[in-house]
């Protein structure tokens, strides 16, 4: 374990990694600063706890000397590692972790670490439940919400801690080694911060860059990118696949969901794929690595099928939200990138009223063309990458643009008809007009209320 009593230590970044990244190093007897770009009024609610525990605090932008003052540097997974001073730091040898690192390296117990580009937040939820029903005593925590370091003091020897990862928090990782790893899909995110996919598939596969021949790697066979991940993994391999049989892994065979501990073994059926409560074909592919997950870290069978049939969505991950003159509206403001959109529009049929944007992440929108023309009876654009959508799918499919999330509803709303669906998928972040995307998905949730109400009052 590492010391830290005594080492001028850096937190970058106060948001909810780095404040508690920043109190967690103060109890360990570090002596703490923080720095972040935001002004001291906006930091006000954090400061006077933070003075308290005397830590200090640097707000309104980052100093170079500050930063050159310290024996480490942790920062927070949104600041780009090619921020100037984190960079000229590194440069000197100054070691640059985040707070995952930093937490990996006092958790006690067990870990599963979820990384993907779509579908963890779902994965590692899901997960934590089986292993909750299995009698495990399990944390969960990470990109999720809950900084991986508010864990460390419940964690015993016999913990399960479940997390999920980011590619931002995967980037600045040296030792964290999980005994089971997770990569559901790699496909194109976040481009504007890692410059390339391969750049961003490279810092996925540092979720197993320092296992053992003893650990574990699930990865998903139907993804190109994901499966050739397994290439560079020392750890043993095992697999999910929604399209055919995998030697050691989990899978579908004759409506059931089977699993195969290794390729000597015989095959255990889990559950009826029927059983699987969740909506869309990828939220299987999610169930099937939860699945082999769990049989790895030892849960049963009967423990899984139970905690699979009583999961329900998490919010913002196409979250049903109500019916209205038999139009139901769903809510998927975590459908942040293309992939996620077309995963969300491949699990309705057709009549799909589709809100589109917020702010691009230099994505290619153009991708979505074959779906929409196949299911989606019109497009809503919305927010600071509005323009390019129409750009991208001018001629392809009927487009109103509608800049508010609240206009989009109504025109939606206004225009569906018995049997279709208004879907927020924005392929988008929120950062244009909302808070965050859980802020835009309440904000669609209270849009869609109001109009009801406003319907039913026009309609008296
Ligand atoms: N800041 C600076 N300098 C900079 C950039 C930012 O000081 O150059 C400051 C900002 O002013 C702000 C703070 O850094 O005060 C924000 O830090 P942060 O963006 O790391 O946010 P946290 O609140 O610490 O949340 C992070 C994750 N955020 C990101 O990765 C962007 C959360 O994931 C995660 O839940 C949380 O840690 C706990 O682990 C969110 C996310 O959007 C949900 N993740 C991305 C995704 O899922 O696609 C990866």
């Amino acid at each position: 374990m590492m010391e830290l009593k005594g080492k001028k230590v850096l937190v970058v970044g106060l948001g909810k990694s780095g404040l508690a990244a920043a109190l967690f190093l103060r109890r360990r007897g570090a002596q703490v600063t923080v720095s972040d770009v935001r002004s001291a009024e906006a930091l006000a609610k954090d400061i006077p706890a933070l003075l308290e525990a005397g830590i200090m605090v640097e707000a309104g932008g980052h100093g170079l000397l500050t930063f050159r003052r310290q024996d480490l540097i942790v920062v927070s997974p949104g600041v780009p590692l090619e921020t100037p001073e984190l960079a000229q730091v590194k440069s000197f040898g100054l070691p640059v972790i985040g707070e995952l690192e930093l937490a990996g390296r006092f958790l006690k117990g067990k870990t599963v670490a979820i990384t993907g580009s779509n579908g963890k937040t779902t994965t590692t939820t899901l997960l934590g439940e089986i292993l909750k029903e299995a009698g495990f005593r399990t944390l969960v925590g990470g990109n999720i919400g809950v900084p991986v370091v508010s864990l460390i003091d419940d964690s015993t020897d016999e913990t399960w801690s479940v997390l999920e990862v980011s590619s931002f928090q995967l980037e600045t990782t040296v030792e964290f080694r999980p005994n089971i790893a997770v990569i559901l899909n790699i496909t194109s995110d976040h481009l504007d911060r890692h410059g390339t996919f391969e750049n961003y598939a490279l810092a996925k596969e540092r979720i197993f860059a320092a296992q053992n021949a003893q650990d574990y790697v699930v990865l998903n066979a139907d993804n190109v990118r994901s499966a050739a991940a397994a290439a560079r993994s020392i750890a043993r391999i095992h697999w999910f696949s929604v399209e055919h049989s995998v030697l050691q892994g989990a899978w579908l065979k004759q409506g059931y969901v089977v699993y195969r501990p290794s390729k000597d073994a015989p095959t255990e059926n889990i559950m009826p794929l029927g059983g699987i409560p969740l909506k869309g074909a990828h939220n299987v592919e999610n169930v099937l690595a939860a699945v082999a997950a769990a049989r790895l870290a030892g849960a049963p069978a009967d423990a899984i099928q139970r905690a699979i049939e009583n999961f329900r969505a998490v919010e913002h991950r196409l979250e049903y939200v109500a019916t209205f003159n038999g139009v139901e509206f769903y809510n998927d403001s975590k459908a942040t990138n293309v992939d996620a959109t077309a995963k969300a529009i491949a699990a309705f049929p057709s009549g799909i009223h589709l809100i589109l944007g917020g702010k691009d992440k230099n994505s290619d929108y153009t991708q979505l063309a074959q779906l929409l023309r196949e299911r989606v009876s019109a497009v809503y654009t919305i927010g600071s990458a509005a323009s390019k959508i129409e750009s991208h799918l001018r001629g392809i499919i009927s487009i109103h643009s509608c800049e508010t999330l609240e206009k989009a509803v109504h025109a939606a709303a206004s225009a569906a008809r018995p049997g279709d669906v208004v879907l927020l998928a924005p392929a988008c972040s929120s950062f244009d007009q909302f808070e965050n995307y859980e802020h835009r998905g309440r904000v669609f949730k209270e849009l869609v209320g109001q109009w009801q109400g406003w319907k039913v009052w026009q309609d008296a």
